[in-house]
């Protein structure tokens, strides 16, 4: 950018807020057409290729949790059915896909690639009114992240004899991979992509409330001609994910979602052999030192925090800020929320939209009330929600100490804690007292500062004057409580190869 826009620029920024706060003026509203989806009233399960029902008939709604509106019937996938869909499964990794070259593979997954490319909008609109998730955030990063990852991935199919791990590596068989609400697709291709271009096949578990573009990915996998039972969707809730994992023709079992399902699935499948990976919960520190710009840094504490709603397992949830400038940051802070704006997530200028379930806004809101009970001062800007639906708004508490809940446990909404420090020995401490140990994130413009943290933060990844950053070159994962295992780059290959 021009150096004289950037200034003027800088110099907008307060007006907006300002502008903002007198609120004697709003956007006019700009929806995105849902018409450009069609979504059916039924769908059933995609097993050997084709969409079936159910072996019992069993159907759960998902909604629209923006409105509470039903949107579709899904099919409920009971045991019967993941073994037949292990079965389909197992059949296309013996007699097509496992035998197939790598470079045949990775013609399909450029297909998918380009489908999913092709038809975005349609993906993006259809993930928003799932999931909640504002417009601008399904068209801007989940869809272009989840053809990235299929996109990447189709470049390793054929060199996986050159990637390192050794002469003639083989893929693991059937993988069984279970998947949250939060980013239903991106979370679909970050299972997906790896595991099929290493030559395993897969049944997919989406999470119950968010199974739609999980659905409409199979309906894209039918159109580029993906051999049937290559890839397989079980729909249902944690039961039909519970049959998965067990099941014993399972090879691979990859899980994102709670440490506390996390746990109950590495008991399930310790002493069968399966592999396992784990990427599970988050509590980051995003840590702003005294010499960061703030301006730079209020940006990456919205974004760490108030993105996709908080429900992101790598959300900078708390907020670590030198007592020396935390006034003018929290200051700005505040200035910041009040021109956020929440409501339709279809609205293309919509930055919070709803959040998942009733469930989750019951933990929130839960969570919330704990703080304040436990002493912390809870804020948030002046904000209507929409009377239907599951709404939050953005809260910051502030005096927050480190034994209070909303400080240690994962609320997994647009919640931050702030917390100070004087010295960076104390924001380490600080920081790493958790037990997990996913992301982390430091403003400060001084570089030596940065890898002197990074070396000492535990957590499997640390943003440097960024946050929330994602790319499929990229291994992205946790250790502790956060899990184990790597999604995305060589790494993430190596999780589905018998190296
Ligand atoms: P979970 O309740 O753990 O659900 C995740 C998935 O597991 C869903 O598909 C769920 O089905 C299924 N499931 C539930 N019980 C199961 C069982 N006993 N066996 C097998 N599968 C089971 O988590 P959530 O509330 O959907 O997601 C939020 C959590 O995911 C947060 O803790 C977040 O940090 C974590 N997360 C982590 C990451 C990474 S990369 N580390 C990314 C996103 C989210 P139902 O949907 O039907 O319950």
């Amino acid at each position: 950018m021009m150096p004289g826009k950037d200034a003027e620029r800088r110099e907008l920024v307060p007006m907006q807020g300002e502008l903002a706060a007198q609120a004697d003026w709003d956007y006019a509203p700009a929806p995105e057409s849902r018409d450009v989806v069609t979504i059916a009233p039924e769908y059933g399960l995609f097993i050997g290729g084709e969409f079936v029902p159910a072996a019992d008939g069993r159907q759960f709604p998902t909604l629209n949790p923006a409105t509470e509106e039903p949107l579709a019937q899904v099919a409920d996938a009971g045991e019967a059915d993941v073994d037949r869909a292990v079965a389909a499964a197992r059949t296309a990794y013996e007699r097509v896909w496992g035998p197939m070259p790598g470079a045949e593979r990775a013609k399909y997954l450029y297909r998918i690639a380009r489908l999913l490319q092709e038809r975005s909008r349609e993906f993006a609109v259809l993930e928003s009114l799932d999931n909640g998730k504002p417009i601008k955030e399904s068209r801007d990063v989940d869809i272009p992240l989840a053809a990235a990852h299929f996109f990447y991935h189709a470049g390793w199919a054929d060199k996986l004899e050159h990637a390192g791990f050794g002469p003639s590596p083989r893929p693991l068989g059937v993988a069984g991979q279970v998947i949250p609400w939060n980013f239903p697709l991106l979370m679909a291709a970050w299972k997906l992509a790896p595991a099929l271009a290493a030559g395993n096949t897969c049944v997919l578990k989406p999470a119950e409330t968010t199974p739609l573009t999980a659905l409409l990915l199979a309906e894209v996998c039918q159109q580029a001609g993906l051999p049937p039972g290559v890839l397989n969707v079980t729909t249902g809730a944690g039961s039909t994910g519970a049959a998965l994992v067990s099941h014993p023709g399972v090879d691979k079992v990859a899980f994102t979602g709670s440490t506390d399902v996390g746990k109950e699935i590495q008991r399930a499948v310790a002493g069968t052999g399966k592999r396992l990976t784990l990427e599970l919960g988050g509590k980051a520190a995003n840590i702003v030192f005294d010499d960061a710009p703030v301006e730079g840094a209020v940006e990456g504490i919205v974004n760490g925090i108030f993105f996709n709603q908080g429900h992101v397992c790598c959300a900078g949830s708390r907020l670590l800020v030198q007592e020396s400038v935390a006034d003018a940051v929290l200051g700005r802070l505040r200035d910041r929320l009040g021109t956020l704006r929440l409501g339709d997530p279809l609205d293309k200028n919509t930055d919070i939209g709803a959040i998942n379930s009733r469930e989750q806004l019951d933990k929130i809101r839960e969570l919330s009330d704990a703080g304040e009970a436990e002493g912390a001062e809870r804020w948030s800007p002046p904000c209507d929600l929409p009377e239907r639906g599951y709404w939050f708004p953005p809260t910051v508490f502030t005096g927050v100490s480190q034994s209070h809940r909303i400080a240690r446990e994962e609320i997994f909404g647009p919640v931050l804690s702030v917390l100070t420090f004087r010295t960076p020995d104390e924001a380490v401490a600080k920081a790493n007292n958790t037990p997990y140990g996913l992301s982390a994130g430091v403003w400060t413009e001084k570089g030596s500062r940065i890898l002197w943290m990074a070396q000492r933060l535990r957590a499997g990844v640390v943003w440097a004057n960024t946050y929330n950053r994602f790319d499929p070159a990229s291994p992205f994962g946790g250790y502790r409580e956060s899990g184990f295992g790597r999604e995305g780059g060589r790494h993430g290959l190596a999780a589905y190869l018998n190296a």
